[in-house]
């Protein structure tokens, strides 16, 4: 398999799931908004090819390609099922991780996603700045409705017992709230600082640095 990514982008999501995993994989760093011309950039005309948006992540297996990051990571768990990186199918638990993982995609990540888009991913001309007091504001809300949706267990991990590809994702998406200067609960900072702590998380952040 091959995965383009940068950094700490939500390619990462794909790069830990990769390590977690212990699959084989081969790791392409990509540069966002640079010119086209250079050979490693997403808007590079091959690169277009595979990823229209020249987005990362990208990920390649044989004639698959991928262009959304957890569908890849559910691809990525499905190919290496002694990973527990997903739960059994057709459980309550596989429910759960498909509430939890839709929600995390529509509810909290998307006023990060504004945040960005009006800070450098839109042309100049048609960024608001007011956007940065409307995403916070609605980080807010999606982190109270969050609390309810998480169980209220002991547990470490968002399903059951055991790491799925549901904690890797809300880990990752905290520490991009995180570094966007978001306004996340000290709960939510451990959960991303255990997360993170993790052998694959490490190996993983070597990589795409
Ligand atoms: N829904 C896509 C979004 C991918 C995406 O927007 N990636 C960003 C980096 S996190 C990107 O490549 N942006 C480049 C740009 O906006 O030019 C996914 O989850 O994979």
């Amino acid at each position: 398999m091959k995965l383009y990514g940068m950094g700490q982008s939500r390619s990462f999501r794909a790069l830990w799931a990769l390590e977690e995993s212990g699959l084989d994989y081969e790791y392409i760093n990509t540069t966002l908004r640079t010119n086209s011309s250079e050979s490693n950039s997403a808007k590079h005309p091959s690169y277009l090819e595979l990823n229209v948006q020249g987005k990362v992540p990208t990920l390649v297996d044989a004639d698959l390609v991928l262009t959304e990051s957890f569908a890849i990571l559910n691809y990525i768990a499905r190919n290496a099922p002694d990973s527990g990186l997903l739960p059994k199918i057709s459980t309550p638990a596989y429910a759960r991780l498909d509430e939890l993982t839709y929600f995390i995609l529509a509810e909290l990540e998307q006023p990060l996603w504004s945040k960005g888009k009006h800070m450098f991913a839109l042309p100049e001309e048609v960024r608001i700045p007011a956007m940065f007091d409307t995403a916070k504001f609605e980080f807010d809300k999606a982190v109270r409705t969050l609390d309810h949706l998480l169980p209220e267990t002991d547990s470490k991990y968002a399903i059951g017992n055991s790491f799925c590809i549901a904690d890797l994702l809300l880990a990752h998406t905290f520490n991009w709230a995180i570094r966007f200067e978001f306004n996340v609960p000290d709960k939510y900072i451990a959960l991303r600082d255990q997360h993170y702590q993790r052998p694959a998380a490490q190996r993983a952040m070597a990589v795409a640095e």
